[in-house]
C-alpha cells in the first residue's frame, strides 16, 4: 500500500517498527516469568533505587523503546547504541504501572533467568501497552488475566 496509509495496522511494526521516547528507570532479576505481586514488588524496589539517586543528582538514563514485529529494542537516545535486543517470543508479562500512568514494566526470560525492565514513557503508557499488547500476540501467556489491561 501506499506509505503512512493507516490500512494495515500491523504494517507499523514492520521493519524498524515504532520507536518511543523514554528513561529506563531501572532492571530488575525476578524469581520467575510472571506474577502480580512479584512485579509489583519489583517495580516499587527499583523506583525507591530511582528516588535514591535523584536525590544524589543523577538522572534516568534516556532512551529509545522499539516496539516492532521480533520485540523489543531499547536504545540509549543519545549514542544510539543498543541496550537490549527482546524477542517477542521471551517476553513473559507485560505490566501496566498503577502509581504511574507513564510508567510499564515487562518480564524477559534470559536463558534461565528473568529479567524485569522498568520504563518510564516520555508520553503516557497506555498506546504503547497496546502496542506491545500486539505484538506479542499469541506468545505463550499461562495467565492472561495478569497481562496489562488495555482496551482492544
Ligand atoms: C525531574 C522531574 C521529572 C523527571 C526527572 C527529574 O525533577 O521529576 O519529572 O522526569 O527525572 O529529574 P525536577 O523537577 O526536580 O527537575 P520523568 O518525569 O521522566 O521521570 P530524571 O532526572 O531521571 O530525568
Amino acid at each position: 500500500g501506499v506509505p503512512g496509509t493507516p490500512s494495515d495496522s500491523a504494517s507499523r511494526f514492520l521493519g524498524d517498527g515504532v520507536r518511543y521516547k523514554a528513561k529506563l528507570i531501572g532492571i530488575d532479576p525476578v524469581p520467575d516469568a510472571q506474577g502480580e505481586k512479584m512485579c509489583w514488588d519489583s517495580m516499587m524496589k527499583l523506583k525507591g533505587f530511582e528516588a535514591a539517586a535523584r536525590r544524589q543528582g543523577k538522572h534516568k538514563q534516556r532512551v529509545w523503546l522499539k516496539v516492532s514485529s521480533s520485540g523489543l529494542k531499547i536504545m540509549d537516545e543519545r549514542t544510539g547504541i543498543l541496550l537490549y535486543d527482546h524477542d517477542r517470543t521471551r517476553i513473559s508479562s507485560l505490566r501496566k504501572d498503577e502509581s504511574d500512568p507513564r510508567a510499564l514494566a515487562y518480564v524477559y526470560q534470559h536463558q534461565d533467568t528473568y529479567i524485569l525492565y522498568y520504563i518510564k514513557m516520555a508520553n503516557l503508557a497506555d498506546p504503547v501497552l497496546i502496542d506491545i499488547k500486539e505484538v506479542c500476540q499469541g506468545v505463550d501467556q499461562e495467565t492472561p488475566q495478569e497481562a496489562a489491561e488495555a482496551p482492544t
